[in-house]
């Protein structure tokens, strides 16, 4: 028997997209995992210890026939194998232990993302960031001012899973599917955040309407506490699975083109009269990476809660620039 293949230079020849993830631990191994069970395109998975990314990626590809998904997962410590990445994901730094804040990781964390930041311009001058490292909003400000990519280009995780979260709480409490339940949290990834009921649906009907006053505050504190809530529990680090698909719902959006909305850290430009931070906001995602904000109209209460976490966001800011790292 013979076979031609496609092979490069032909015309019909449409090489997959690449995703590369930096950072092989918990949030990066999970996101790479489910980056390529959903086929989004060929993936990297990097991190500075010898050997783990390349194992985990092994088992990855191995498992691709069983679960029968046609991606290449490549595990390396070189950046040259991430050359023109679509879009790179950066989970690398340290995680939170019980008893830390966010902020607590700040200053080894900076460091960390502002070299990998580096690197991946350096090898892909044309993708797409997605920051998932902690303290959110410090770290996606010190890949946006290494890399001097304009604001479509870098982009913070932290609102589809705070929203996720929310969601799964209020389908618990209601009993009905999580598919059914759509729920926004704006503001910066800290206990400041503002998770927005009045914004969240339950089958097309407002939130307000199905469920008394006292369990919407309840769910927006536990929402707000989620992140202590699994560190409580796993007492070595924080959470993985939801947050690896979190990022992995916004790479989908952007290398498929979807047009999707959803809640993400963006650089704002005088949206919610906010100029030159991060902040989460709903985002329109498509091929571009950050196509839209949407500028929701806000209570005399939400804008408060929203200009307190501005606050907090710009605390850490501060604290970055301070290290003077870049
Ligand atoms: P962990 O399992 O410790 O993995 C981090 C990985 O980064 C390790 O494998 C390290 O070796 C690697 N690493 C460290 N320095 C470098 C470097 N210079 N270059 C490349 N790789 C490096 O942590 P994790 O995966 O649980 O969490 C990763 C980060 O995501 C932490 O900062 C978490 O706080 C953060 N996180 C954020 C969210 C958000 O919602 C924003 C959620 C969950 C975790």
């Amino acid at each position: 028997m013979r076979w031609s293949g496609v092979v490069e230079g032909d015309s019909a020849y449409f090489p997959r997209k690449k995703l590369t993830v930096v950072g092989s631990g918990n949030v990066g191994a999970t996101a790479a995992f489910l980056a390529a069970y959903k086929e989004l395109g060929n993936v990297v998975l990097l991190d500075v210890i010898q050997g783990v990314p390349q194992g985990k990626a092994l088992d990855m590809y191995e498992a691709s026939p069983i679960l029968g998904y046609n991606a290449q997962v490549q595990g390396t410590n070189d950046y040259a194998d991430t050359a023109d990445s679509d879009v790179v994901i950066i989970t690398a730094g340290i995680a939170r232990k019980p008893g830390m804040s966010r902020d607590d990781l700040l200053a080894t964390n900076v460091k960390i993302v502002a070299e990998v930041t580096a690197n991946i311009v350096k090898h892909s001058p044309h993708c797409i960031i997605i920051v998932v490292t902690n303290p959110l909003d410090a770290m996606v400000y010190t890949a946006k001012q290494v890399s001097g990519f304009c604001r479509k280009r870098v982009i913070g995780m932290a609102g589809v899973l705070d929203s996720a979260r929310m969601r799964s709480f209020i389908a618990e409490k209601l009993n009905v599917s999580i598919s059914d339940v759509s729920a926004v949290v704006l503001g910066g990834h800290g206990d400041s955040m503002v998770p927005l009921p009045r914004y969240a649906t339950v089958g097309g009907v407002p939130l307000t309407e199905m469920m008394d006053a006292k369990s919407i505050a309840e769910i927006s504190q536990r929402t707000a506490q989620g992140g202590a809530e699994i560190i409580q529990l796993l007492k070595t680090g924080s959470a993985f699975y939801a947050p690896g698909a979190a990022v992995v719902e916004m790479a989908e959006a952007i290398l498929k083109d979807q047009n999707r909305i959803l809640p993400c850290a963006a650089w704002l430009e005088g949206e919610y009269g906010i100029t030159d931070y991060f902040m989460g906001v709903p985002c329109k995602l498509g091929g571009g990476g950050l196509e839209g904000v949407i500028e929701l109209d806000l209570n005399e209460q939400e804008q408060a809660a929203m200009a307190s976490s501005l606050d907090a966001v710009k605390i850490l800011v501060q604290q970055v620039d301070a290290l003077g790292v870049f």
